[in-house]
């Protein structure tokens, strides 16, 4: 399988280029359906120790319907397929300048939740329009056990909004958004989402809230801030997260605090980040833009030994 790794902000990107499962033919959102039931050990084993490493994520290319497209992407974590991926979004792209399949310039790529375009402006620099984005539910209130002194249970406010995935986003956090207290924050989080999935809390057509977004102090003057967020397979995104950035933003502009076109900066917790905006557009959802760096660290061939007892990860 030949594959070739990156980074975007510090949070790794696995795109696999050939010798990946034949998901057959169909809408992408098909492809990623038979990918997430039918080659579950396989994609997981892409990310996981010991062939892979913590927090990377995949992006398996595939045939585009859409033919104005470079390609098809389906993007997965150790845990889940996730729709869409900002952070994996710029690797893909930075990947295929490094394998000659793209220059500098406009591109777009297919995913299952819709077309993004890439805006390649030099072999690491990346800007990427992502899927239109909204706010399904400002300041939802649920209260989360065992996060609070002594273990007690916290009031926590969220927004549920949509970015390519659904996302929680609490604008106060409870633990602080800071890089020395990812564990507690890990744990917070990971409480946040275990109290919405026992309380049935879910985004559009019960689409699952597989994200949260942490922030801790208040915006600065210039509108930036540092966030923390916890992915599906509960590691923490090391970049500012493309797909919570989008839904960010789709918080801020209907909350009129963020005026369209103007530039912000994203912090990541580990202090990575991203410098995003967006455009009005129908139905009151908004066109998220991302921009940040990727680096190619790898291009390999990966060896599935049939004699490796553990060929499809690390499973504890
Ligand atoms: O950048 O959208 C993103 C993302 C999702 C999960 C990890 N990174």
């Amino acid at each position: 399988m030949h594959v070739v790794d990156s980074h975007t902000e510090g949070e790794p990107t696995r795109v696999i280029l050939s010798g990946g499962p034949d998901l057959g033919s169909g809408s992408l959102a098909e492809r990623a359906k038979r990918l997430a039931t039918e080659h579950q050990d396989l994609y997981r084993s892409l990310v996981k120790e010991p062939y892979g490493q913590e927090a990377m994520v995949g992006a398996l290319l595939v045939e585009p319907v859409d033919q104005t497209c470079v390609a098809g992407v389906i993007y997965f974590d150790a845990a889940a397929v996730i729709g869409m991926c900002g952070h994996g979004t710029i690797g893909v792209a930075a990947t295929l300048a490094h394998i000659g399949k793209i220059g500098v310039g406009i591109h777009k790529l297919e995913t299952p939740v819709g077309v993004v375009e890439i805006e390649l402006t030099d072999s690491n620099t990346v800007s990427v329009t992502n899927v239109d984005s909204y706010r399904l539910e400002k300041n939802r209130t649920i209260q989360v056990e065992g996060i609070g002194q002594n273990g007690a249970s916290i009031e926590v406010k969220g927004d549920i909004a949509w970015g390519g995935n659904w996302f929680f986003i609490v604008n106060e956090s409870p633990t602080a958004v800071r890089p020395d207290n990812l564990m507690a924050l890990t744990q917070t989080a990971m409480a946040i989402r275990k109290t919405l999935e026992k309380e049935g809390i879910a985004g559009g057509e019960g689409g699952i809230i597989d994200h949260i977004v942490l922030f801790g102090d208040a915006l600065t003057a210039e509108g930036h801030s540092r966030n923390f967020v916890l992915c599906p397979d509960n590691t923490y995104d090391r970049s500012p997260c493309g797909t919570g950035c989008s839904a960010r933003l789709a918080c801020l502009a209907a909350d009129d605090l963020l005026p369209p076109g103007q530039e912000i900066l994203q912090e990541s917790v580990i202090g990575s980040s991203y410098r995003i905006r967006y455009q009005p557009a129908s139905e009151g959802k908004i066109s998220p833009t991302i921009t940040g760096q990727a680096f190619v660290t790898r291009d390999a061939t990966l060896i599935f030994n049939e004699q490796d007892p553990l060929r499809n990860g690390i499973n504890l």
